[in-house]
């Protein structure tokens, strides 16, 4: 028997392998143990991004919560099952708090989490897709809003729809809304790479199993063992790239469509953009918002930017 299948992956899968250079959506890696693993990966020494966020955030709470204003709903996009949050409701102390998350068991569990924890803050899930049409909640109508996107999420999508999805935030919020927004830091290319190809091979399970989801969900038969994880620095495009590369000739077939791979031919499975303190400035400004404030941890391996939605204007 199939699991119950978004019909948006076969078409994704079936369409990006058919693509000259073989590509599938990164958001796909995330089923249920793809979720489960990249919370594995989330506690590895080699994965330094989660930790050296959360620390930050725990250093720098009482200065990011003095600038991000008083009285405010926290809005989180994509809250999964975040660890950060409660830094903040704790340090803020906000009017509502207001998680975003495509998963309806992820959001349930974390509201569950945070009612508990902070019963006098009000809690208004919203189970949607953040990168498509998002109604808040008619409760918050009136407050400032803050909108939190840890995590470095916003590496996992290219410039052009990074800029889009940073301005779909700023209609979603409304002009004068601030957003607090991780991104990972450039640095030497083996940190990089250690951290996504980790020697106990979490990551190489975490990109694999999409291809044990191509076989679960769309009835596959694609020979997993021909495929291995590469992580690589492209340093043109600033980013980490997962493939999933054929390590000898192979060949198979979802639902009736045949692909075939020769060795060395490979599935690009996700992006994960690293960006300097003026790429990553430039990139809010391209997307509507206006850098306040900025805070990295000792190493500047990684930055949380303070932003406010700017207004329309005509620029000189
Ligand atoms: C979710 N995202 C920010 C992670 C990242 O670092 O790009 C996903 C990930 N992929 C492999 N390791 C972690």
């Amino acid at each position: 028997m199939l699991d119950r299948v978004d019909p948006a992956f076969r078409t994704d899968v079936l369409a990006g392998l058919a693509e000259p250079i073989p590509s599938i959506p990164a958001r796909w890696l995330y089923d249920r143990r793809g979720s489960e693993l990249f919370d594995d990966i989330t506690r590895l020494d080699t994965y330094y991004p989660t930790r050296t966020e959360t620390a930050l955030l725990e250093a720098k709470m009482p200065e990011i919560a003095a600038l991000a204003g008083d009285d405010c709903a926290i809005v989180e996009f994509g809250s999964g099952s975040s660890t950060k949050t409660p830094l903040l409701l704790e340090a803020m102390r906000p009017r509502a708090y207001v998680p975003i998350d495509i998963s309806g068991d992820y959001l349930r569990d974390s509201a569950a989490r945070v009612d508990a924890e902070f019963p006098d803050i009000p809690v208004h899930p919203v189970e949607a897709d953040f990168t498509k049409e998002v109604i808040l909640p008619g409760a918050i109508d009136s407050m400032p809003r803050l909108g939190f996107f840890p995590g470095s999420t916003i590496g996992n999508f290219v410039p052009r729809s990074a800029t889009d999805l940073l301005r779909h935030f700023r209609d979603i919020l409304g002009v004068g809304s601030r957003l607090l927004i991780g991104m990972d830091r450039v640095k030497p290319v083996e940190r990089l790479i250690a951290a996504y190809d980790d020697p106990q091979g979490v990551t190489a399970e975490f990109n694999l199993n999409l291809l044990h989801r191509i076989n679960r969900e769309l009835g596959g038969d694609v020979d997993i063992a021909a495929f291995e994880h590469c992580a690589l620095w492209h340093d043109m495009n600033g980013r980490v790239e997962m493939h999933l590369v054929a390590t000898r000739d192979t060949g198979f077939s979802i639902d009736g469509q045949r692909f075939a791979f020769a060795a060395g031919q490979s599935i690009h499975t996700e992006n994960s953009h690293k960006y300097g303190p003026r790429g990553a400035r430039l990139l809010l400004l391209a997307g509507g918002w206006t850098p306040l404030a900025e805070w990295t941890d000792d190493a500047g391996d990684f930055a949380l930017i303070l932003a406010e939605a700017q207004r329309n204007r005509f620029a000189p």
